[in-house]
C-alpha cells in the first residue's frame, strides 16, 4: 500500500498489509512465550521496554512527525508512552493484589474463597490514526502488565512509526508485535486472539464488536464522540471561549475527546462568541516551518472532505460562518483555520454527526434545561463539559462517561477515573482506571471445603422440610 504524506500530499512511504498465515505464525510465536511472560518480573520488563522507546525516541518520533504533520505533539506522545508504560510497571502489582483475594471466608461456615487472575493468552488491539504511537500503545502496555501476550495493528494511514517501535521492542523481550497491515489485516487479527481492544470510528467498531462475538472473544471498543461543552451565564465569557478553542482544535481537532458542540447561555452568548471568534482567528498553521504554529494539516485526507461537506451542509440550512470555514491546501497538504459558526439547528450534519475537525458551531440557549437536552440530544455518549457555578449538578444531568468540570476535554490528560462510553461511543470495560488492567483478566474461583461436604441425606425430603 501507498501511504501518502499528510504534509505534502505525496504518496512517500509503502507497507504491506500483512496476511492470514504470517498473522497465525505470529499469534502461534507470542502465545508459546506467554506463560513464561504470565509467570515472569514483569515490571522490570517493562521498565526495560521504556528505556528502550527513551533510546529511541528520536527515531519515533521523527516517524510520527512525518505521519501526522505535527511535531509537538508526536515528541509528547513519545514522551506519554514511556511515562504510561512506566506507570503500569509500577502499579500492576497493586491493583492485582487488591482483586486476587485469598481464603475469603463465605456466608456458609467451613467455606472459603480464593480468586485467581487468569490473563488472557493473547490481546489484539487496532488503533486508528489520530494519535498513532499513544493509541497503538494506551491497551497494549496494561495488557502486557497483566501477563498477556499482545499483537497490534495501528492504522494503515499512520504506518511510518512501526519500524523504529518495533527496533525498540527487538531490544526487550517482551511479548509484544505491531503488524503493518489496512482493515483486512484488522478483520483478520480479530479472530487470531482471545480479546480485541479496538479504537477507532463507530461504523468501524461496530465491525469488530460483530467479529469479535462471531470468534466468541470479549471486546473493547473505543470509538466516536461529539462532546457537548455547555457555558453557563456564570461563566467569565472570556477565559471560557479560551477552554472552548483549546478543548476543540488542539490535534487540528482530531481527537475523540475533542469538544465538538458548544452550548452558551444567552446572556453571556456575545462576549463569549466574540472572544472565541478573536482566539480561533489567533491560531497559527504550522505551515510552512512545522515548528512554528498551532494546528497541522489533516492526517487522514478524507476527513478533510468530511469536515467540508458539514460545513457546506451547515451554510446551506443557515449557519454563519465566524472565522476559518474553508479547507486549504497549502504545500501539498489539507488545512482548516478554526471555524466557529452560529446559526446552528440540531438537524445540521455538524450536530449529529462526528466532525473530528478544527469546527466549533455554538448553539444560544435561555434555560439549563433546555442546554441539557440539547446537549443529550446525541447518538453519542463519549465525553462533555460544564463551565461556571454549580456545573456539577449539570454534568451529573448528561449522558456522557467522563465530564469535564471548569474546563474541557480533560480525558486527554487524566486517565485515574473509570469511565464507561455511553450511546455508540463505545463498549466494554474501561480503558481507564483500575479497569484498564483488570478487563485482561479471566477470574478463577477456587472454593473450598474445610469441613463435611454434604451427603445426599441433606438433600432428602424429609431433611429440607
Ligand atoms: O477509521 P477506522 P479511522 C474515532 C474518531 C474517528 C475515527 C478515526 O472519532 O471517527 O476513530 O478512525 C482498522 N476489522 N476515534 O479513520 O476505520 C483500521 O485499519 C478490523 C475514537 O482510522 O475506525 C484502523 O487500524 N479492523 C477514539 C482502525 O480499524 C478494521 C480515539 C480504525 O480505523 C476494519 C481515536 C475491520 N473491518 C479515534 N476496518 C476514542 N474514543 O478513544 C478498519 N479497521
Amino acid at each position: 500500500m501507498k501511504i501518502r504524506n499528510p504534509r505534502t500530499g505525496k504518496e512517500d512511504y509503502r507497507i504491506k498489509s500483512l496476511g492470514a498465515a504470517p498473522i497465525e505464525a505470529l499469534a502461534d510465536k507470542l502465545r508459546a512465550k506467554q506463560s513464561a511472560w504470565a509467570a515472569s518480573d514483569r515490571k522490570a520488563a517493562l521498565h526495560a521496554l521504556a528505556d528502550a522507546i527513551e533510546r529511541h525516541a528520536d527515531a519515533i518520533s521523527s516517524a510520527l512527525i512525518l505521519d501526522t504533520g505535527r511535531a509537538a505533539i508526536s515528541r509528547i506522545e513519545v514522551t506519554g508512552t514511556i511515562r504510561l508504560i512506566r506507570r503500569w510497571a509500577d502499579n500492576a502489582d497493586a491493583i492485582m493484589a487488591q482483586h486476587a483475594v485469598d481464603d475469603r471466608a463465605t456466608m456458609i461456615p467451613g467455606i472459603s474463597t480464593s480468586t485467581r487472575l487468569i490473563p488472557y493468552p493473547l490481546v489484539g488491539v487496532i488503533s486508528p490514526w489520530n494519535f498513532p504511537l499513544t493509541l497503538a500503545l494506551i491497551d497494549a502496555i496494561p495488557a502486557l502488565a497483566a501477563g498477556c501476550a499482545v499483537i497490534v495493528k495501528p492504522s494503515e494511514v499512520t504506518p511510518r512509526f512501526i519500524r523504529p517501535l518495533m527496533a525498540a521492542i527487538a531490544e526487550t523481550d517482551v511479548p509484544l508485535a505491531i503488524i503493518e497491515g489496512d482493515g483486512r489485516t484488522g478483520a483478520i487479527l480479530t479472530y487470531a486472539v482471545d480479546y480485541i481492544a479496538f479504537t477507532g470510528s463507530v461504523a468501524t467498531g461496530r465491525k469488530v464488536g460483530m467479529a469479535a462475538a462471531d470468534a466468541f472473544i470479549p471486546a473493547s471498543l473505543e470509538l466516536g464522540g461529539k462532546d457537548p461543552m455547555i457555558i453557563l451565564a456564570s461563566a467569565d465569557p472570556v477565559k471560557a471561549a479560551a477552554t472552548a478553542l483549546r478543548a476543540s482544535v488542539v490535534n487540528t481537532g482530531q481527537a475523540c475527546q475533542s469538544i465538538e458542540r458548544v452550548y452558551a447561555a444567552r446572556d453571556i452568548s456575545e462576549r463569549f462568541i466574540a472572544a472565541l471568534v478573536d482566539a480561533a482567528k489567533a491560531v497559527r498553521l504550522n505551515y510552512p516551518d512545522i515548528n512554528v504554529g498551532d494546528i497541522g494539516p489533516f492526517i487522514f485526507a478524507r476527513q478533510a472532505d468530511i469536515v467540508r461537506d458539514q460545513i457546506d451542509d451547515a451554510v446551506a440550512h443557515g449557519a454563519t460562518v465566524l472565522s476559518g470555514g474553508n479547507v486549504e491546501t497549502l504545500g501539498g497538504g489539507k488545512y482548516l483555520r478554526p471555524t466557529v459558526l452560529t446559526g446552528i439547528t440540531p438537524a445540521m450534519k455538524i450536530m449529529r454527526e462526528e466532525t473530528f475537525g478544527p469546527v466549533i458551531p455554538v448553539t444560544i440557549f435561555d434555560t439549563v434545561d433546555e442546554a441539557v437536552a440539547l446537549a443529550n440530544d446525541s447518538e453519542f455518549g463519549l465525553s462533555a463539559a460544564v463551565i461556571g457555578d454549580g456545573a456539577e449538578s449539570i454534568a451529573v444531568r448528561l449522558n456522557a462517561g467522563a465530564v469535564s468540570i471548569n474546563d474541557g476535554a480533560l480525558t486527554s490528560m487524566v486517565w485515574e477515573a473509570e469511565k464507561s462510553s455511553f450511546g455508540a461511543s463505545g463498549l466494554g470495560p474501561s480503558r481507564m482506571g483500575d479497569s484498564g488492567i483488570l478487563r485482561f483478566f479471566r477470574r478463577q474461583a477456587l472454593i473450598k471445603q474445610s469441613g463435611l461436604a454434604l451427603p445426599m441425606a441433606a438433600y432428602a425430603e424429609e431433611a429440607m422440610g
